[in-house]
């Protein structure tokens, strides 16, 4: 069995005990990384992004196309943000913070934040209603697009700012500790990738507050569980920030749409 839930704080640079602990599980959950007051300005920020992105109908930012679907009143939201530091300074502040570089500690040489590569920074809007098609995320690893794209697997970690407190009811984040430490053939057939959603024996469920923020290993198993929650109370936004070496890869206004990110279109509903 696994030991009592540990939770960390995270300070301008990371101790022994927390880089041993993220190198063993593949994960780590730090408390209290914003205020109540920062949460709510970051989520005010990104409804002022949507409000722009829905009048002028915007598709895709940098190739990675932009998902929307209907709030629970039936209005259109935007569901999945890219790049959403390119569009708000709120949001780029954020990546410069002294605890956000300490970070780059956990994967070595070469280390950044991907402020413009990848799909930059992401945030996930999920609701749980009448007209809702994304409530929920099958099993995968973020790190096999790059096998998908360059038969090359960089160190990538996913760093998670959650802007919901969530109860174990309202699903989320569902992680297999240690998986970050599974072969290739484990990492590409463990699971089916995003069509899965049955609960492994071993998942743990990351259950956050509003304002904590943690790490994910690229290669490490993960779903999103619907919420068994119905309306407001299903609600939940988080930011997905890649940490990234290996080749520096910008993406630009003139990207191409990737196969994999066609079929998330298709698939991730
Ligand atoms: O919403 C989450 O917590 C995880 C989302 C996720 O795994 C992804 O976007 O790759
Ligand atoms: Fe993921």
């Amino acid at each position: 069995m696994s030991a009592a839930y540990h939770t960390f704080t995270l300070g301008n640079t990371l101790t022994d005990e927390q880089k041993a602990f993220f190198e063993e599980h593949g994960y780590i959950h730090f408390s209290g990384f914003l205020s109540p007051e920062e949460v709510q300005e970051i989520v005010t920020a990104s409804e002022e992004v949507q409000e722009k992105w829905i009048a002028s109908k915007v598709e895709k930012v940098n190739g990675v196309p932009v998902k929307y679907g209907k709030d629970l009143d039936g209005r259109p939201i935007v569901q999945r943000f890219a790049f959403l530091n390119q569009h708000t300074k709120v949001l780029s502040d954020l990546l410069r913070d002294d605890r956000m570089q300490a970070l780059l500690q956990l994967i070595g040489p070469g280390a950044r934040i991907g402020a413009n590569e990848k799909d930059g920074m992401v945030l996930n809007h999920y609701v749980n209603g009448p007209e809702s098609t994304f409530t929920k995320m099958g099993w995968h690893t973020d790190g096999l697009r790059d096998i998908f794209l360059g038969g090359k697997l960089n160190p990538m970690l996913n760093v998670g700012i959650h802007l919901s407190t969530l109860r174990p009811e309202n699903g989320g984040l569902r992680i297999i500790p240690g998986t970050h430490k599974q072969g290739i053939l484990s990492m590409l057939f463990r699971k089916k990738y995003f069509v899965g959603h049955k609960p492994d024996k071993n998942e743990l469920a990351i259950i956050p507050k509003a304002g904590d923020l943690t790490v994910h290993d690229g290669r490490l198993w993960h779903r999103v569980a619907k919420s068994s929650i119905i309306g407001e109370e299903s609600r939940r936004r988080v930011i997905y920030v890649p940490i990234i070496a290996g080749k520096y890869e910008p993406k630009h206004e003139n990207s191409p749409t990737l196969l994999y990110q066609r079929l998330a279109g298709v698939i991730l509903k």
